[in-house]
């Protein structure tokens, strides 16, 4: 018999993923509150930009496997995918989570199997998709196997990511993580690891404060580095000859909808264990900022205007949000600085603070008439980038924040260089090297 599956949450991690359930013959409704891009998906198109997923998505909308809706309907399995965003205060808003459980309980019957894969604080399936099991008068334990399975997606590279990466699938009881294991090794070419509902939000929690803890430590080293006058990329290097050391890259602040939220829902929950979290946080939201006070001290003044290079958060993708570049935007707002976004793929950005983007794709006209060139995402587009890219008059200032541009050639031009985690560099400092 084909199981019949309903996926809640038609976001980067939910379409992908009720898609490729789909391709693996399932039969797949795909829901969500978002009433046109429902009908976008009717008329089988994707809405998602990412090369690979395209043609998964519209394959399984033409073939039928994959329908979608605005509202659930009976199934045997529901998969939770949602997003948990943080409030203004770092707390986790989970009232999304909520809803789609309540939406999700009216369909349930004895049998079913219920998973969550958004990333939640330690205790959110059995509290709430348990509770909302419980409001409806079935047993969490007996009539429904519950699961908190966490997604792993890197975003650019999605397919490949839900197809291959191990996960970790989490049961209420080991019934229903042993049925998860079943379920995702059906489609997945990863294994599937059983564990506790609770172990597995708290193993996608440490996943991505691993990483947000070991960024921090790299920009700490970066500030070193620069305090030093020595060049951090060439230490690292080295130092990660080591076999059992792995220092993470500095750059301009972590962005993304998962690193610069998850280990705040750690802090929220545990405030007495998580100071070297906490830090972290507060050290790489304060990266753009740091950027802008190098640039300050180098002489740019309110009133002129930079270009920003690089809305996405991280390179080659679309994705803006909660980029660093907002953080730069917010920063030279107050700073009284005018803005002008370049970004070869992203073409919308909201910014929280409703502030504008000015996003364009012409890079000549971005840095036109700019005091300096803010370096922000590491697109392939910028790498080893030249002075001659700029087509017309050099700002005075460089800001690398992923330390791609040819240095010395801007340097060569007369433009002041300042790299995250090295010496700043200026015209006058190479003259004052060549020997006499
Ligand atoms: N970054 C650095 N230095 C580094 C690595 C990254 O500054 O050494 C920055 C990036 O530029 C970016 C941010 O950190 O702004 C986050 O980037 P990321 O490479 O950690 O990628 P994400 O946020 O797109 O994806 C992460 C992944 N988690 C881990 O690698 C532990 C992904 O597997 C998760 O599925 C995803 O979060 C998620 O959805 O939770």
């Amino acid at each position: 018999m084909v199981e019949k599956v309903v996926v809640v949450g038609l976001g980067y991690v939910g379409l992908p993923t009720a898609a490729l359930i789909a391709d693996k013959r399932y039969d797949v409704l795909g829901v969500d509150v978002n009433a046109p891009l429902v009908e976008m998906l009717q008329a089988g198109k994707c809405p998602l930009g990412e090369a690979e997923i395209i043609p998964v998505v519209e394959r399984a909308l033409h073939s039928g496997q994959l329908r979608a809706a605005t509202v659930a309907e009976p199934a045997d399995i529901f998969i939770i995918c949602v997003p948990t965003p943080i409030t203004a205060d770092k707390r986790a808003d989970l009232s999304m989570v909520s809803k789609a459980a309540k939406a999700t309980m009216q369909h349930l019957r004895p049998g079913n199997m219920v998973i969550l894969e958004s990333t939640s604080p330690i205790g959110t399936t059995g509290d709430i998709i348990a509770g909302a099991a419980r409001d409806m008068g079935l047993d969490p334990v007996i009539d429904l196997d519950i699961c908190y399975c966490p997604e792993r997606v890197f975003p650019g590279n999605t397919v490949n990511e839900i197809l291959k990466n191990d996960r970790v699938v989490g049961g209420l009881t080991p019934r229903a993580a042993m049925r998860a294991k079943a379920f995702y090794e059906s489609f997945c070419a990863g294994k599937a690891f059983p564990v506790t509902a609770a172990e597995a939000e708290f193993s996608k929690l440490m996943e991505n404060t691993y990483r947000d803890v070991n960024i921090a430590l790299a920009n700490v080293f970066a500030h070193i580095a620069e305090r030093s006058g020595i060049d951090v990329a060439k230490v690292i290097e080295v130092a990660n000859r080591h076999p059992r050391v792995n220092v993470h890259t500095p750059g301009p602040g972590v962005g993304g909808h998962c690193i610069p939220v998850d280990p705040w829902f750690l802090v929220e929950s545990y405030p007495e264990e998580t100071s070297l979290i906490h830090q972290a946080r507060l050290i790489n939201d304060a990266q753009p900022d740091r950027l802008l006070k190098a640039a300050r001290a180098a002489g740019l003044e309110a009133g002129e205007k930079v270009a920003i290079l690089g809305a996405a958060y991280r390179g080659n993708i679309d994705d803006a949000r909660d980029t660093p570049t907002e953080k730069l935007i917010d920063a030279l707002a107050e700073a009284g600085i005018e803005w002008v976004t370049h970004d070869p793929h992203v073409t919308h950005m909201h910014i929280h603070s409703e502030r504008p983007a000015n996003l364009t794709d012409d890079l000549v006209s971005a840095v036109r008439g700019a005091a300096a060139v803010f370096v922000m995402t590491d697109h392939d587009a910028y790498k080893g980038l030249k002075p001659m890219s700029f087509g017309g008059p050099m700002p005075r200032l460089v800001i690398d924040g992923r330390r791609l541009i040819d240095a010395d050639a801007f340097v060569a031009s007369g433009v002041t260089v300042i790299r995250v985690g090295a010496p700043m560099v200026s015209a006058a400092d190479i003259v004052q090297k060549i020997p006499a």
